[in-house]
């Protein structure tokens, strides 16, 4: 069992660092365009794609899809749930999110047989602020493929020291959200990033693994 725990651990250690390091190699030359993943971020396509598949969903509707899809049923977990919605229903045009600082990764996200998370796009300055909050998560999953771009998911990500630093022994308790403690501590394995806790939401994706798993079943990768 530990032995899967870690296993698991390490491959979502691999992909989150493949993720930051995308990210802070972007951060560097954002705005001087980028081939790959110009068919996603062609305002037409992205506005196509998101201004009507993906109207607003009532709070009271989602939230009973949420127990019955999730297992969800704390109030309190619901309501912040419900909250988080309402708070990046804008991200289904994807570029608002790109706008509000939110920059794509160029890797997408998903190991055969586990699941996805499609691909990351990561405000920079919220990942870098050790501080998590509820309504502005740090990074936002999109699902993608040659035809498709759809927002499934926010993940909150908790910094806890230096780029390149080594897990603080001891390690700062985790932030808590829905009654959660985010996941970790988890190591670097890549240069450029820190040591840090994360949690996968998935808000717009029911995931048949649950609310709070990593990895989404029903994410697959181009
Ligand atoms: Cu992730």
């Amino acid at each position: 069992m530990l032995t899967n725990r870690l296993s698991t651990r390490t491959i979502v250690l691999l992909v989150g660092a493949m993720a930051l390091i995308a990210l802070l190699m972007l951060k560097a030359d954002l705005g001087q365009g980028r081939a790959g993943m110009v068919d996603f971020h062609a305002p037409s396509v992205g506005d196509a794609i998101h201004s009507d598949t993906h109207p607003p969903l009532i709070p009271g509707q989602q939230m009973a899809l949420d127990s019955v899809a999730t297992g969800v049923t704390d109030p309190q977990v619901l309501r912040d749930l419900a909250k988080v919605r309402r708070a990046t229903a804008k991200y289904h045009n994807v570029n608002t999110a790109i706008a509000d600082g939110y920059v794509p990764t160029t890797a997408c996200d998903a190991v055969p047989g586990v699941g996805g998370m499609g691909y990351h796009y990561v405000n920079p300055d919220l990942a870098m602020d050790p501080a998590v909050d509820l309504l502005t998560p740090e990074i936002l999953m999109y699902a993608a493929s040659d035809k498709d771009l759809r927002l499934v998911g926010v993940e909150y990500f908790q910094g806890i020291g230096a780029p390149d630093a080594e897990v603080p022994d001891p390690a700062p308790p985790a932030a808590v959200l829905f009654g959660l403690p985010l996941d970790g501590p988890m190591l670097v394995h890549i240069p450029g990033m820190p040591p840090h806790y994360d949690l996968h939401v998935w808000i717009w994706l029911p995931n048949p693994d649950g609310m709070f798993a990593m990895w989404n079943p029903k994410v697959t990768c181009p």
